[in-house]
C-alpha cells in the first residue's frame, strides 16, 4: 500500500438554512399568526480516527469536501432538516492543523476519537419566534449563517513507543521481523526500506508496544540525502531509540564512524530526538566477523559511556534481552504524560 504521511485538504461545513417568514392561513382564522420556521443547521465536517488506516492516501482529494447544508425553513411550523455531516476516516496519529494560520486543530489518537474541523453554520430563527405582544404579525426572519471553509494540512505521526534506526542495510528491517509480525523487505541493497514500517511486539498479554523501522539514514540526511530526515518525524513520540549498527566491517566502514554520523544527522534533524534515551546494538551477531570483533566494538563504545548490546535479527539471538531492555523504557514513558511536540518537518 503507498504510505502517504501529509496531505492537504480543502472542507466546507454547510451552511445553515434561512429561517422562514410565513402567516397561517386556515379556514375560520381570519388572521393567523406567524408560522415560519427555522432553518435546519448547516453539517459539520468532523475526522474520526479509524484503527484500520495506516496511511493518509484514501484523503488526497483534489476537491473541497462538503457537508449538508441545513434546509431553509418552511411555513405551518415546519423546520428546516439539519445538513449531513461529512466524516472522514483518518488512521491513529493524525494531527490536523489549519493551513494558513498554522493552529494546531487536533491530535488525533486513539480510535474512533472525533474532532470536529469546520462547523456548520447555524440555522436562521423563523418568524414564529419574533412575535410580541405590540407585534404580532412580525416578517422579520434570520438567514442562516456561512459554514466553515478551510484548508486543513493533515500530517501522520505514527504511534510508535520504540523506533529503529542506523545506516543503510545495518539489518534494521530483518531485526524488527524478527520480533514482531510485521513484514518489511529485507534485501542486501541500500533503502530497501523506503517507508516506515510499524511492527507489534507482544510481551505477555498485558504489554505490547508497536517498535518502528525507519528508512535508514546516510551523513547529509538532514540535508536531504538519501531519503533525508522525513520519516524521523514518525520517531518523535517514541520512548527510546535502537541505533543498530553493523560492526562486521563488511560494510567496509568503520562503525564508529557511522555511529557518529548518525548521531550528528539526528541532532541536526531534531534535538528531541537526539536527546531520547538511546540502545546501542551491534546486530549480525551470527556473522564471524561480527563475533571477532564485538569484544574491541564493546570496549570502543565502552570509553564513550555507552554499553554496546549484540543481536541476531538472522537468528533471533540476543533479541528477547533487548525487546526486554525496550519494554522497560516504553513502560516507563507510558507512566510520564505525553510530552510537547515542537517537531518541526525540515
Ligand atoms: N547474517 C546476517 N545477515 C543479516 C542480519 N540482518 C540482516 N542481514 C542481511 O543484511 C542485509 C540487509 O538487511 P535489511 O534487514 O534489509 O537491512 P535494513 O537496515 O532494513 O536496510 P535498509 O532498509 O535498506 O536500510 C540483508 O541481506 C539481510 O539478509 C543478521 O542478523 N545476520
Ligand atoms: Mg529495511
Amino acid at each position: 500500500m503507498k504510505f502517504i504521511d501529509e496531505v492537504s485538504i480543502r472542507v466546507r461545513a454547510g451552511d445553515g438554512g434561512d429561517g422562514c417568514a410565513a402567516f397561517r392561513r386556515e379556514k375560520y382564522i381570519p388572521r393567523g399568526g406567524p408560522s415560519g420556521g427555522d432553518g435546519g443547521h448547516g453539517g459539520d465536517v468532523v475526522l474520526r480516527v479509524d484503527p484500520g488506516l495506516s496511511t493518509l492516501l484514501d484523503l488526497s482529494y483534489p476537491q473541497t469536501l462538503a457537508a449538508g447544508r441545513g434546509e431553509h425553513g418552511r411555513g405551518k411550523d415546519q423546520y428546516g432538516a439539519r445538513g449531513r455531516d461529512l466524516e472522514l476516516a483518518v488512521p491513529p496519529g493524525t494531527l490536523v492543523h489549519d493551513a494558513d494560520s498554522g493552529d494546531l486543530l487536533a491530535d488525533l489518537r486513539a480510535p474512533g476519537e472525533r474532532a470536529i474541523v469546520a462547523r456548520g453554520g447555524r440555522g436562521g430563527r423563523g418568524n414564529l419566534h419574533f412575535a410580541t405582544a405590540t407585534n404580532r404579525a412580525p416578517r422579520r426572519a434570520e438567514p442562516g449563517t456561512k459554514g466553515e471553509e478551510r484548508t486543513l494540512r493533515l500530517e501522520l505521526r505514527l504511534l510508535a513507543d520504540a523506533g529503529l534506526l542506523g545506516m543503510p542495510n545495518v539489518g534494521k528491517s530483518t531485526l524488527i521481523r524478527a520480533v514482531s509480525a510485521a513484514r518489511p523487505r529485507v534485501a542486501d541493497y541500500p533503502f530497501t526500506t523506503l517507508v516506515p514500517h510499524l511492527g507489534v511486539v507482544r510481551i505477555d498479554d498485558d504489554m505490547s508496544f508497536v517498535l518502528a523501522d525507519v528508512p535508514g539514514l546516510i551523513p547529509g540526511a538532514h540535508a536531504g540525502h538519501g531519503l533525508g530526515t522525513r520519516f524521523l518525524r514518525h520517531l518523535s513520540r517514541t520512548a527510546v531509540l535502537v541505533h543498530l549498527l553493523d560492526v562486521s566491517g563488511l560494510s567496509g566502514r568503520d562503525y564508529v564512524d557511522d555511529y557518529e554520523a548518525i548521531q550528528r544527522e539526528l541532532a541536526l534533524a531534531s534535538p528531541e530526538l537526539a536527546a531520547k534515551p538511546q540502545l546501542v546494538v551491534a546486530g549480525k551477531l551470527d556473522l564471524v566477523e561480527t563475533r571477532d570483533r564485538l569484544a574491541e566494538a564493546r570496549a570502543r563504545f565502552a570509553a564513550r559511556g555507552v554499553p554496546l548490546h549484540a543481536v541476531s535479527g538472522a537468528t533471533g539471538e540476543g533479541t528477547a534481552e533487548l525487546v526486554r531492555h525496550l519494554a522497560r523504557a516504553v513502560v516507563a514513558a507510558r507512566r510520564e504524560p505525553a510530552p510537547a511536540e515542537s517537531w518541526q518537518p525540515a
